[in-house]
């Protein structure tokens, strides 16, 4: 028996939901493997842009590089949105960036602040609120779909947390202090995604990416790279990302292109400011 109370269910979710398209048609799951991996399947069945796939909890919740995501019963909302992009498959990774900046807005609304570490992660004061995992598949049409999974811790005490994570996450309820409504929490991020999503179909990715910068804590901080695909780790200064969403570093002299990987923040940062 459901004995919880902040439900999402379908009929919640879309109580209220000021979209035109996403979170329109819900597949809502008491527990399942990952969102993700249902919605790989639907795509291949022709649901439409911008079913939302959610889950109270997932058995086999992913991030990058299939490490595992823990993503228990009613504590967060464990979700994966299914997009048939009009625009090219290459921007398909900016997907993540949007995502992060649509769950940035959604928690800058209910006064709390988001600081998005490149490229996937929702922080607050170095903890970890909400993750990303994008991917994508090819149609029996050969047209693409875009996968867009998004986990946010929202209503988890520090002691729901298991202790490999315990210090390095966070949730929406510790920082606000209360609980919050799953629903209407969710509503929001759709509600800032589809936005987002609309304006970068019709021009492009360069509002996101200015939003994106407004909320990262990665730029303009000495960072170190892991597991950036050819097995070197590196320091460096981050400048900047580029028009694909990659992290710009500058290292040894060379700015090196980063288009996926781990980044650890480093406390000492160099200061480029200056003040006449
Ligand atoms: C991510 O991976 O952050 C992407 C997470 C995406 C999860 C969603 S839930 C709905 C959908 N279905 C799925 O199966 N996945 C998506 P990554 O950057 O690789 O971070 C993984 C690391 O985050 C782990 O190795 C842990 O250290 C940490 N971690 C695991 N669970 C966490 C949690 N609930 N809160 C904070 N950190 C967590």
């Amino acid at each position: 028996m459901n004995i919880n109370t902040d439900n999402i269910f379908p009929e919640v979710i879309l109580d209220g939901l000021d979209t035109s398209c996403f979170g329109k048609k819900i597949h809502y799951y008491d527990e399942t493997a990952s969102t993700n991996l249902e919605a790989k399947k639907y795509a291949k069945e022709n649901a439409p842009h911008g079913s939302l796939f959610i889950a109270e909890s997932q058995s086999a919740g992913r991030g990058r590089l299939e490490r595992a995501y823990y993503t228990p019963k009613y504590k967060g909302l464990w979700f994966s949105l299914l997009l048939r992009p009009k625009f090219n498959m290459e921007d398909a990774p900016k997907c993540t960036l949007l995502a992060a900046v649509a769950v940035a807005l959604a928690m800058k609304e209910i006064s709390l602040v988001a600081e998005i570490k490149w490229p996937n992660d929702i922080m607050h004061d170095g903890k970890k609120i909400a993750g990303i995992l994008t991917e994508m598949v090819t149609n029996p049409d050969k047209t693409y779909s875009v996968i867009i999974g998004i986990g946010i811790n929202v209503n988890f005490a520090k002691e729901d947390f298991p202790e490999n994570i315990r210090d390095t996450a966070t949730s929406l309820q510790i920082m606000k202090g209360e609980k919050i409504n799953r629903a209407k929490f969710l509503q929001r991020v759709l509600y800032f995604a589809e936005k987002l999503y609309n304006k970068a179909e019709k021009d492009g990715f360069k509002e996101i990416f200015d939003r994106w910068r407004e909320f990262s804590i990665t730029l303009s901080k000495e960072v170190r790279v892991i597991n950036a695909g050819d097995g070197k780790e590196f320091t460096g200064f981050a400048l900047d990302i580029d028009e694909r969403g990659a992290l710009l570093v500058e290292s040894q002299g060379k700015v090196r292109r980063v288009l996926a990987g781990d980044v650890s923040i480093r406390e000492m940062g160099k200061n480029h400011d200056f003040s006449l």
